[in-house]
């Protein structure tokens, strides 16, 4: 290549990746709205099929269902399907109920589709088949799934919301997983040699005989983060919040709640670890009794890494839901009546009904210990900008702009392990991390990457506080 022809790659390169950084996707990229005002005959599935990498498709809110909105497939390509208001995912529905008992699910990802293969913004419900209830990722396939609901799902098999198998890796960022069930393992999300990331998400309410909310198997490595599990049933089986096994198997879980749930063994987890290696790491979690509520079958195999930063107190959600027994005491035919997962503050909670159903902030008699109890060296995010707001919240909306808000007095930076003091427990936990540079270090209290003497005066200022 010449000088010149170097020089025009060079220009058109940079003009490229310019438009990209600027817009998020290449200025040629082509918008499908579905319904489509000059093709009767469009689905979701034929914008789709028609649609090229970057494309977006945009479904106008509406409940629809049949061929054509069911049982999406992407066939591996880099595009975003989002409703027209992706804050608002209710009101936006794939519904797969079949009135010819057909089954069918959301969407199945199984050509190799990357993090750029996006879904956003809809309620997915009503699934129905063997595995992957609401959605399926399978052969590698990674997709994003955010701001969704998955609701009502039932399968008889594995993962009633979302079933992940054979290296699928997808980010399931800021949704509900509510009210499915499994026959098996994993009623709101199944992982089989697969590594999801879940964070910022609300799993409540589904049922399974193992791994009411969350089942992790055969060497899968699952991230948990900012995520509330609660009230999830494992029937006759182990792990009512989130059940592992076999080999290679590994559980991290940061800045989330596992409240209510309940099981056989396990109430909150479960590692059936017999002849196997499994191993789990829990730090700043609300994790309702401990480590007594988390049961390892083989402790000579598997191990779980407790804190720092636990706590096992009330977390006083605004609104928790409940199981309805259904007139029986059989747990078959119970339903899940759904509430909400926001945390009470004397400093402001925000409620999505208040203000006429467009949300607004109101005040509580209590405060919850989850409020500025989770790891002090994650970012607060996008949580409200507040002089009393130290440290990001635990459970599902610490991080976002819903997060409830910190009284005055209320959050204490330096205390590391979270039992109410400044003293010598946290400075061990500082003092372990000394000189290290790596992200959300709980001893990077100033936040910036590394723990140095900054962070030590910082302790030093709060110190016996
Ligand atoms: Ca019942
Ligand atoms: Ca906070
Ligand atoms: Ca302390
Ligand atoms: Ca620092």
């Amino acid at each position: 290549m010449d000088s010149r022809n170097e020089f025009n790659c060079r220009i058109f390169a940079f003009i490229f990746s310019t438009l990209i950084m600027v817009f998020g996707q290449p200025a040629w990229s082509a918008t499908f709205y579905i319904p489509d005002p000059c093709d009767p005959c469009a689905t979701i599935q034929t914008a789709i099929d028609n649609a090229d990498s970057y494309d977006i498709i945009e479904v106008a809110a509406g409940i629809y269902s049949g061929d054509g909105y069911w049982d999406l497939d992407f066939h591996g390509k880099a595009i975003t399907v989002i409703s027209s208001d992706p804050c608002d995912p209710c009101a936006t529905v794939i519904d797969c109920s079949d009135p010819l008992d057909g089954s069918h699910r959301g969407f199945y990802f199984h050509s190799g589709e990357e993090p750029n293969a996006i879904v956003e913004g809809f309620t997915i419900t009503n699934g129905r088949g063997v595995v992957g209830g609401g959605i399926c990722c399978a052969n590698g396939s990674s997709p994003t799934i955010k701001n969704c609901v998955i609701s009502n799902c039932v399968v008889t098999g594995i993962g009633g919301g979302i079933y992940c198998d054979d290296t699928s890796n997808p980010l399931i960022s800021n949704c509900r997983i509510i009210a499915n069930s499994a026959g098996l393992y994993g009623g709101a999300v199944m992982c089989w040699q697969s590594s999801p990331t879940i964070k910022n998400t609300i799993i409540c309410g589904n049922s399974a005989q193992n791994g009411g909310g969350l089942s992790c198997l055969s060497q899968s490595e699952v991230y948990v983060s900012n995520c509330t599990i609660f009230s999830n049933r494992a029937l006759g089986g182990w792990g009512g919040g989130i059940y592992c096994a076999y080999d290679g198997t590994g559980l991290n879980i940061i800045n989330s709640v596992l409240w209510g749930n309940t099981a056989d063994e396990g109430n909150q987890i479960a590692i059936d670890s017999t002849g196997h290696t499994v191993t789990c790491a829990i730090l700043y979690c609300d994790v309702r009794a401990g480590l007594g509520d988390i049961a390892i079958a083989d402790p000579c195999n598997s191990s779980v890494s407790w804190g720092p930063g636990n706590i096992d107190k009330d977390p006083c959600f605004a609104q928790p839901g409940h199981w309805d027994e259904n007139l029986l005491p059989d747990p078959c035919d119970d339903f899940w009546v759904a509430g909400n997962n926001y945390l009470k503050s004397q400093a402001g909670r925000w409620d999505p009904m208040a203000n006429g159903g467009l949300g607004d902030w109101v005040i509580d008699l209590v405060t919850s210990p989850c409020i500025d109890t989770g790891n002090p060296g994650s970012s607060l995010a996008d949580e409200p900008c507040d002089v009393n707001n130290v440290r990001v919240n635990m459970g599902a909306y610490g991080g976002t702009s819903h997060a409830s808000k910190t009284p005055p007095g209320w959050g204490k930076l330096a205390d590391l392990n979270n039992d109410g003091f400044v003293n010598l427990l946290d400075f061990a936990i500082m003092a372990a991390d000394w000189l290290n540079s790596q992200d959300a270090l709980p001893g990077d209290v100033n936040r910036n990457g590394t723990i140095d003497i900054a962070d030590l005066e910082i302790m030093a200022n709060q110190w016996l506080h």
